[in-house]
């Protein structure tokens, strides 16, 4: 979970979540040790597209990306693995521009594993893991330039609207004339298909989904009960996002007695957990352009399933 500073942020954007309407609980709680092993057996579902297309992109575009970018710092916001960051770390090592790596993630044990492996792998990086969430982290990263910046996996897509706005302006603001940032994004397509990449027949994303509510319990001491909820993801179509969480089968209430709430659910009420914005290049460009920055390369895969964005501040 969370360093202890970042606790009564934490519960307090819980506490607010739990209040709104819908009710919600703020993302980061997917990720304990256990729901970042589960995020990685997602995947490796057939029906989970996007971590395919986006390593089918950095494949044939890691060079161009190498050279373009010359990278002497390369930092990644929610690296968890860091698998896919492999294809940039190859291509930038081959290069020669690359000297330091910093990963920043929110599961500390992941970030442990993946800096470790990374350090063996790639012997003369140095890697400067960060742990926290990619929003806070930001200050405690190493600015020695030219950076890249790669946000990927379409992670950018948890965010709502006006997070993103801020996420973009602050890292458009660290970026200097040399510097570049990396966004995967998973475009709009097909509501069956990302239906199917949200509720996979084998149960892994409800059970990842799930132990959302097991974080809490523990963590919170709430008394949210896995039988009382069914999973429930939804394609919004007028907001072009994955909504994702789970359904009251009956009126019932939940406590959470470290907030000191009570939360009263009525049958079929939601509990959102997520959302999964879904995006397209003639809203996000515009989108990118008011958090001051342009759009260098736009590349999609070759079914135009999801696109990696090479950015630069104006
Ligand atoms: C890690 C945020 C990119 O939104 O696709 C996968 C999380 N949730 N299946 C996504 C997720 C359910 C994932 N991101």
């Amino acid at each position: 979970m969370p360093e202890a500073s970042t606790l009564p942020a934490l519960h307090e954007a819980t506490r607010r979540s739990l209040l709104g309407e819908p009710k919600e609980l703020p993302a980061v709680w997917l990720y304990d040790e256990r729901g970042s092993q589960l995020y990685e057996e997602i995947t490796r579902l057939p029906d989970y597209y996007p971590p395919r297309r986006e390593a089918e992109i950095l494949g044939a575009r890691a060079g161009e990306i190498a050279s373009r970018t010359r990278a002497r710092t390369l930092v990644e916001l929610g690296s968890g693995d860091a698998r896919r960051t492999r294809f940039l770390l190859d291509a930038l090592t081959e290069l020669g521009t690359l000297e330091r790596f910093a990963p920043v993630d929110v599961s500390e044990e992941i970030l442990r594993e993946s800096a470790w492996s990374i350090a063996a792998d790639y012997p003369a990086l140095a890697v400067e893991p960060v742990a926290g969430d990619f929003g806070r982290g930001l200050d405690a990263l190493p600015a020695e330039g030219p950076q890249l910046i790669a946000f990927l996996g379409s992670t950018i897509g948890n965010l709502y609207p006006s997070q993103r706005a801020d996420l973009l302006g602050r890292l458009a603001a660290r970026l200097g004339r040399d510097d570049a940032l990396l966004l995967g994004v998973d475009l709009v397509k097909d509501p069956a298909r990302l239906e199917r990449a949200y509720h996979d027949a084998t149960g892994v994303t409800e059970a990842f989904v799930r132990n959302a509510l097991t974080a809490v319990d523990r963590e919170l001491d709430a008394t949210f009960e896995q039988r009382r909820f069914a999973y429930d993801p939804r394609w919004d179509a007028e907001k072009e996002w994955m909504d994702i969480g789970l359904r009251a089968l009956t009126a019932h209430t939940v406590s959470v007695a470290r907030l000191e709430l009570d939360l009263a659910f009525a049958a079929g009420e939601r509990l959102r957990v997520e959302i999964s914005a879904k995006f397209r290049r003639e809203r996000f460009e515009p989108e990118l352009h008011r958090s001051g920055l342009r759009v260098d390369e736009w590349w999609t895969d070759r079914a135009g399933d999801f696109a990696l964005v090479l950015a630069r501040p104006e």
